[in-house]
């Protein structure tokens, strides 16, 4: 009986590590600060017919509202309350989103903030995205309604009520992270608010959620939340299907709370796959390219089945969070593609990519002063809507690495490989390697400082391979580079190190 019940529990939250992307799409994109209507958009436009499995959306709670300093990103990490409208867009507009994207086979995750309220000094009146009034002072929200009660103020045993020691898991769980009003988990009432807001969004279609801050919640508490959720919409998803659920745990080692104390309840994002995979590009601290022969778990990363891999996210791509000036951005685009093509290629992990705005970057002694900047903003403070120009790129600020021709080639590549073991390793003890998936795709990369001329097996089938990096097949021609594949699965490659993209990928749907 017992065995029975674990049996059971142990298959309803393996469940939630599904993340139900359709037709063997297996990349997540997250559209950081983009407004619903962008999104919808871009599903029908670009992500359905690229191949992407689902896109991570920012908050779509009610936020507070700050002017100084002006509308900083962070604003929406600091709930006001449960309504949906937000610096994106209303609850119609979420609406019809998550609507549009189902339509064309792309999920939906929501970025879910339920470890906190706003900042404690984030003061009184209606300055929030919905217009609620609330007194962060007195602990008052009325829109939920959320009171003094409802706070881990009394629990907290630190001085000053914040965190103030990493080291005490309490404190990290019970007092206020960065002055984030720390809200009472363990109380039926806040879970069952909490709970409210998240069925409302699987209600309307979404496919899971992004929960935020889980190190600084108790994995019991969030068993309990988890446990209550409805199951996926059958409008959209097999029945019986479960919320997918990955947690952001920041865990580097050296810390008492570890991934491995979440990894039962869903996904957990892994933080050193993108720390470790920028030193790699970086051939910081003597690394090589060579020596991720075992990337993967091989390198002490969480099990396959429990990590979201990812290079950069929205925190540490500014410094925020975890990684360091390790972290390969859009601001190193050369070797950001290269690093965003290694994720893609390689088998580990359900992947995100991340799409970003561009700020004024102003880094004095490694420090950025500017990361608080928000995204691109009309003066009264309303978040731009992204315009495409006739080269597919985006303008007005926005990065858009996912259109990036090497990044969303790279995403086709993963779903045509998919399922595809790891195989035909080569490299030169140095920073050229190159791997393959099974007979379905191979990948070079030269990340030495002088020219690679190899011939190498790449099991797949014999004939003529578009490269998908220095271009792509478009009908029956190809506008990069062609790859020759000898009948026994052997080809030539050549990669100067001075090429714009120093990497080479085909895969089957490449062929010529
Ligand atoms: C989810 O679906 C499963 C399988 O159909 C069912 O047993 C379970 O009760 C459902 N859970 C909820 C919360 O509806
Ligand atoms: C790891 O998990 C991914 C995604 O769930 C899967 O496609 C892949 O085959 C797994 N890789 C290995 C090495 O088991
Ligand atoms: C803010 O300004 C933009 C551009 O002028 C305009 O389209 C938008 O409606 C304004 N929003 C509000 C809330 O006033
Ligand atoms: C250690 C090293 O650099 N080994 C080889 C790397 O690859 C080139 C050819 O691509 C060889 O010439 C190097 O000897």
């Amino acid at each position: 009986m017992k065995l029975f019940i674990l049996v059971a529990l142990f298959g309803l939250s393996l469940a939630q590590h599904n993340p139900h992307t359709k037709h063997g799409r297996t990349a997540i994109v997250h559209l950081f600060e983009w407004r619903w209507a962008d999104i919808a958009a871009e599903c029908e436009r670009f992500l359905g017919p690229n191949g992407f499995g689902g896109v991570q959306i920012s908050p779509p709670n009610e936020h507070i509202v700050l002017n100084s300093p002006w509308r900083p990103w962070w604003q929406r990490y600091q709930p006001i309350g449960y309504n949906l409208c937000s610096r994106s867009g209303s609850e119609g507009e979420l609406r019809d989103m998550i609507s549009r994207c189902n339509n064309v086979g792309v999920n939906i995750y929501v970025d879910a903030v339920i470890n906190h309220m706003c900042g404690a000094g984030g003061g009184e009146g209606t300055h929030s995205s919905c217009g609620s009034w609330f007194n962060a002072g007195s602990r008052d929200f009325p829109s939920v309604p959320f009171t003094h009660s409802d706070f881990n103020d009394h629990k907290c045993r630190t001085g000053s009520g914040d965190i103030e020691n990493y080291g005490d898991a309490h404190q990290v769980r019970d007092c206020r992270l960065v002055g984030l009003l720390d809200l009472a988990l363990e109380k039926d009432y806040v879970r069952a608010k909490v709970t409210d807001f998240l069925n409302k969004l699987i209600d309307v279609g979404v496919a899971g959620f992004r929960v935020d801050a889980c190190k600084h919640m108790w994995p019991g508490d969030l068993a309990v939340i988890y446990g209550r959720l409805h199951n996926l919409t059958t409008n959209w998803f097999p029945g019986g299907s479960r919320p997918f659920i990955f947690q952001e745990v920041i865990d580097l080692g050296g810390e008492p709370i570890t991934s491995r104390e979440y990894v039962h309840l869903g996904r957990v994002t892994e933080f050193k796959y993108g720390a470790k995979l920028g030193t790699v590009f970086k051939k910081w601290n003597g690394e090589k390219l060579f020596y991720t022969k075992t990337w993967g778990e091989g390198w002490g990363f969480m099990p396959n089945g429990s990590a979201v891999a990812f290079v950069d996210n929205h925190d540490n791509q500014r410094g925020h969070g975890a990684g360091g000036a390790s972290i390969v951005t859009f601001w190193d685009s050369r070797l950001y593609k290269m690093a965003v093509g290694y994720m893609l290629a390689h088998p580990y992990g359900v992947t995100r990519v991340m799409s970003s705005f561009h700020w004024n970057r102003h880094i004095v002694n490694g420090k950025d002063q500017n990361d608080w900047m928000g995204p691109p903003s009309h003066g009264n403070g309303s978040t731009k809507s992204v315009p495409i120009n006739p080269d597919q790129t985006c303008g007005d600020g926005w990065v858009c690495e996912h259109r990036w021709r090497q990044i969303k080639n790279m995403v086709i590549f993963r779903n045509v490989v998919n399922g595809q073991p790891h195989s035909n390793w080569w490299d030169n003890q140095s920073n050229q390697v190159a791997f393959g998936r099974g007979n379905r795709g191979f990948i070079v990369f030269n990340n030495d400082d002088w020219d690679l001329d190899v011939t190498l097996n790449t099991g797949m089938p014999g004939g003529t391979y578009c490269d998908v990096i220095s271009g792509q097949k478009e009908g029956n021609r190809c506008t990069g580079e062609q790859i020759n594949v000898g009948t026994d699965g052997w080809a030539d490659f050549k990669i100067s190190n001075r090429d714009e993209d120093p990497f080479v990928a085909i895969h089957a749907e490449s062929k010529l």
